[in-house]
């Protein structure tokens, strides 16, 4: 039997909670890592809080500024509000898809926003909270333009990466100045940059040092997870340095004082705020007050993010809100780590991720797997793969085999021994009792993980309770015992659809979805809370009627596997075509060199695989002049009947050369598509693009 865990907090007392998840960039959809590391624990934080009865905020909205969708718009040829727009609205609708329960997901494009942000600004500068410095910055003289931000990468001076950014390097999370990269190199133009002067303002971080190391070293911030609290003191201890809020760019918010002329708010100035604007807008809709979730010192203020957002919310922001006066500070800000897929780092850029519009074409109505998968290998305290076979088996040997064969044998076996109506219980034997005493254990269980912002734990938690009840059928053997003693069956079936019952509520934060269907069969509503099944002595009374089986969740086949295996493979072969370079022209030839090529049209009469040779097939060509055989690396874009019949163009010239012991006479003029597949040359054919070789 499980033993009581404690709560940490009583939950007797409603509390309110202001929770927010990090503002995606509006410069491509979202895909499985954004998911895992930020909406998904996020979410079922925010639910399980609402079923607790407290009063819950949950907020989000597109981060719409910033060079990243600058540099998209540039690339796509259009201006960075079609970006914005087009992504806006994919990415709401992918979190409405996938049950993500913000209260309000706004936009940092949106007035409320521009205007909330400005007089935060205002409110910084009037009460002498920065500092004006006239500073070199780098500057592309070919783009004509400063390069902050994400308009520079070079080398991170912490950890050497090559890679870093000019506002922050990935790979160590340090947060960065443009200036402090070595060899830095425009991200426009592909230039070194030169220095030019420009006027900035700053937040001066060293003056709020004695406040965030009190506040966050010496505070109770320890129970921050460890690579937020470690990121957090390696920063503080390399001593805080003043940081710029304003950029020169066109994309942004205007910095609303005299003489910024082309000036705007450096994003993640903007972007936080972006959190507040968010609660405000909901609170005009609503009708309420948004004050007393950003002022009131009972509030408990939440923020989840990914790793590369560590400093921007325990440094910077924390040190804006202490600095504007009237804000309460984040009590956690629970990070998480990378997601990788199949072994590699997830990338917008190199298309090598799962997105959500994609994944919900491919599993439509499967949502929930995919936020079981993510939850139960969430990089929670370490960057962790996705793999196809992992949702697979947790599809198939968890949400299948475990959670969705219980309940199914629960209401299978009651529509059929007592017509769907819930029967009346005997006496309880000693299996019994403790049984129902696991299930009341239960919600203290999980509510115990999510409190300490371990998901995936309580994702094992809430499958344990549906193992407790396959266990449960399988030694009572309803089936076995209906044969035998009525009494006893009617007994052992109201203890299993107790059980059902916890877990249509226990399930909400994790798969809401499932727990709509399963209250749906059930024929419940929201009779039952997360607490009250820990105090109710019934929670299916009998007598109520409950209605047909449904399934859950489906098995996952292997050929649909690998669909989704093959299906990266092609976009990473695509993708490295893609970036292949365009061979620069060869020497140049006279026309007598021209003429020594003896080219022919042929037709391919016959064709067969070279024995074990993956790449070629040995072909029967009619030249006109002969039928010769020609051996051909064509063999993994094509198969021998597809080629048959096929006419070609044949260099008849060529000196003969055995390749595998065959006598090759000739060559077969082909050339190869961006996604790596060999074809005959025409230059109509679907995928030959100007410049492709023909050899
Ligand atoms: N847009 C960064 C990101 O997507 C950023 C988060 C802002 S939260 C205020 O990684
Ligand atoms: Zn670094």
């Amino acid at each position: 039997m499980r033993t009581f865990v404690p709560l940490k907090q009583k939950r007797n007392m409603s509390k309110r909670y202001t929770i927010t998840a990090a503002l995606p960039y509006t410069n491509g959809p979202i895909h499985i890592g954004h998911l895992a590391g930020v909406y998904v624990p996020a979410d079922i934080y925010a639910r399980y809080l609402r079923l607790t009865g407290n009063d819950v905020l949950f907020i989000c909205g597109s981060d719409e500024h910033g060079v990243p969708i600058t540099i998209k718009a540039k690339k796509e040829g259009v201006t960075p509000q079609d970006i914005v727009d087009k992504y806006h609205a994919i990415i709401k609708t992918s979190f409405e898809d996938f049950g993500v329960s913000f209260d309000n997901y706004s936009r940092t494009s949106a007035k409320i926003h521009h205007d909330t942000a400005s007089e935060f600004f205002t409110t910084l500068y009037d009460k002498g909270e920065f500092t004006e410095e006239i500073t070199e910055q780098l500057y592309d003289e070919e783009a004509n333009q400063f390069l902050a931000d994400r308009f520079v990468t070079g080398t991170c001076p912490k950890c050497g990466n090559e890679e870093a950014y000019g506002d922050q390097c990935e790979k160590c999370g340090s947060s960065l100045n443009a200036t402090d990269l070595i060899n830095p190199k425009s991200a426009i133009t592909g230039n070194v940059p030169t220095l030019k002067q420009t006027k900035h303002w700053f937040l001066p971080l060293d003056k709020h040092e004695d406040f965030l190391k009190e506040w966050i070293l010496k505070g109770h911030k320890k129970d921050w997870k460890p690579n937020v609290y470690g990121q957090v003191k390696s920063w503080i201890d390399d001593g805080l340095r003043p940081r710029a809020v304003t950029r020169d760019l066109d994309w942004g918010i205007p910095v609303p004082v005299e003489g910024a002329d082309g000036k705007v708010l450096y994003v993640w100035f903007d972007a936080p705020i972006g959190y507040i604007s968010s609660t405000k807008e909901w609170a005009a809709r609503e009708g309420k007050d948004w004050e007393p979730y950003w002022k009131d010192e009972d509030t408990t203020l939440v923020h989840f993010i990914g790793k590369d957002n560590i400093v921007f919310h325990c440094i910077i922001f924390p040190a804006m809100l202490k600095a504007e006066g009237s804000y309460i500070l984040p009590e956690n800000v629970p990070a998480n780590e990378f997601l990788n897929l199949e072994g590699n780092k997830l990338s917008t850029s190199k298309n090598w991720a799962v997105w959500l519009p994609e994944y919900l074409e491919d599993f439509p109505g499967q949502q929930d797997v995919l936020r079981y998968a993510l939850t139960a290998n969430a990089p929670e305290t370490k960057d962790n793969d996705f793999t196809w076979k992992d949702f697979q088996a947790r599809n198939n040997n968890e949400l299948v085999a475990i959670f969705g064969n219980f309940i199914n044998r629960v209401v299978v076996l009651t529509n059929k021994y007592y017509n769907g109506v819930i029967p009346t219980p005997g006496e309880f034997s000693q299996v019994d009792e403790e049984t129902l005493a696991a299930l009341k254990a239960y919600p203290s269980v999980i509510s115990s993980s999510i409190e300490r912002y371990r998901f995936r734990e309580g994702s094992q938690e809430l499958m344990n309770l549906a193992r407790l009840g396959n266990k449960y059928l399988a030694d009572e053997e309803p089936w076995k015992m209906i044969k035998v003693d009525e009494a006893r069956t009617q007994t052992i079936m109201f203890v299993a659809l107790q059980i059902a019952s916890g877990l249509a509520t226990l399930c909400e934060p994790y798969l809401p979805f499932t727990s709509a269907k399963l209250k749906g069969i059930l024929n419940i509503s929201d009779e039952n809370t997360w607490d009250s099944i820990a105090t109710k002595e019934v929670l299916l009374p009998a007598n109520h009627q409950i209605g047909k089986a449904e399934l859950l969740f489906a098995k996952i086949e292997d050929d649909t596997i690998q669909k989704q295996l093959d299906k990266l493979i092609a976009s990473k072969k695509a993708n490295e075509a893609a970036n292949k370079v365009t061979e620069p022209q060869k020497d140049t030839i006279t026309f007598d060199d021209f003429s020594k090529l003896d080219l022919r049209v042929g037709t391919i009469l016959e064709a067969e695989k070279m024995p074990k040779a993956k790449k070629l097939l040995v072909l029967k060509v009619d030249t006109g002049l002969d039928v010769r055989t020609i051996v051909s690396g064509i063999a993994e874009s094509f198969t021998p009947e597809e080629v048959i019949g096929k006419r070609v163009t044949v260099l008849v010239n060529l000196a003969p050369r055995a390749l595998r012991g065959v006598d090759s006479e000739g060559m077969i003029l082909m050339t190869e598509t961006a996604e790596g597949k060999l074809v005959f040359v025409n230059p109509d054919e679907k995928g030959v693009t100007n410049g492709l070789q023909i050899s």
